[in-house]
Order: structure tokens, then sequence, then C-alpha cells
């Protein structure tokens, strides 16, 4: 279910310092974007087209990644975890007995996204993404679509 490691995000105190640090270190460009939905602007980095860096400075005090600065410094934030479908994802690692954060997907700004808690997995903070540029792959809302016409036998 789970099918690749999708990126690794890592929380900074200043993005502009960070940026150019990761820039020296990988030797490729970052993509700068605003995720208000998660209160971060962060710079991502596509390694090759596989696993990709993200470094997330925070927007504004409370929000998560500003807490954790707060507690735990900068580093290692989160893994993101690659699934076909965030909704049976999520349900799965339910059904597993894993404390979710997100019963439900949300909009992230790579695709829909869902947290498991942190108490779940060791101290680590995963986050599965159905990304939204799945090339010549059907949407999950589109797949419900389908499947409920399937068991009503249509
Ligand atoms: N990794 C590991 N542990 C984490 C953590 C993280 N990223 N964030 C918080 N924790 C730990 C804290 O250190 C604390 O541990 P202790 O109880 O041992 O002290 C515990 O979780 C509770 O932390 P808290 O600061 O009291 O914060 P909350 O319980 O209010 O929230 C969490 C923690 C993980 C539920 C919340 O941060 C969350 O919902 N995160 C998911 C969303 C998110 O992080 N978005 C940021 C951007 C993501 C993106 O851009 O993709």
């Amino acid at each position: 279910m789970i099918k690749r490691v999708h990126h690794i995000g890592i929380a900074v105190k200043n993005l502009k310092e960070s940026t150019a640090l990761y820039e020296m270190l990988l030797g490729v460009k970052a993509e700068i974007h605003e995720a208000s939905s998660q209160r971060v602007t962060e710079a991502c980095f596509k390694l090759g087209g596989e696993v990709e860096i993200d470094l997330l400075e925070p927007m504004g005090e409370d929000s998560a990644v500003a807490k954790f600065l707060e507690k735990r410094g900068e580093g290692l934030h989160h893994i993101a975890l690659e699934v076909e479908d965030i909704n049976a994802g999520l349900k799965e690692m339910e059904h597993k007995g894993v404390q979710l954060i997100d019963k439900e997907g949300r909009e992230g700004v790579a695709g829909q996204i869902g947290f498991l808690h942190p108490k779940s997995a060791n101290g680590v903070l995963i986050e599965l993404i159905e990304p939204k540029d799945k090339k010549g792959q059907t949407p999950s809302h589109a797949r419900q679509f389908i499947n409920k016409f399937k068991s009503t036998g249509v």
C-alpha cells in the first residue's frame, strides 16, 4: 500500500538562509511555495524526480512547525509516504491500531495529505500523501464514484 518515500520535511528558522545552504549541499534550485493550509512557507528540492526534500519555515507563532522549533529546534520534522488513495490509506492505518491526526485527507501543496501521530511511530511524524500529479491515474474522488457504481451493479 505504501508506494515510496515522497518527501522529507525539515523545520528551519530562516528559509532564505537554509535554502541557500541546501542549494549548495544538493546542487539543485528550490521551488518556493506558500502552504497556508499548513501554515508554512516551503522550499522544495526535487532530486532527480524521486524523493523531495522540503524545508519548512513557520507562518505564525502558534503554527505546528513554530511549536516544533520552539520545543525541539531545527531538524527532521516529518517523513511523507506516498499512497494510491489517501482515505483508504488512513483507514488501513486506523485498522492497524495507528493513532491518526487526520481521519480524512485534506488539501496540501502537492496533493491530498493526512498525518499519523508521532506517538504511533517511535516519535516520528508520518504524513501520507496522494499526489495530485499522478500521470495516467484516476483521481480518488473519481475512483470512489466508479466503485459506487460497481457496487450497485450498474
Ligand atoms: N515530530 C515528532 N514529534 C513531534 C512533532 C514532529 N513533527 N511535532 C510535535 N511532536 C511531539 C512533541 O514534541 C510532543 O512530544 P512530548 O509529548 O513528548 O513533549 C508531542 O508531539 C505533542 O506536541 P505539542 O507541541 O504539544 O503539539 P500538539 O500536540 O498540539 O501537536 C502534532 C503535535 C504532531 C499533533 C501537530 O504538530 C500536528 O497536527 N502536526 C501535523 C500537521 C503539521 O505538522 N503540519 C506542518 C507542515 C506539514 C507540511 O508542510 O507538509
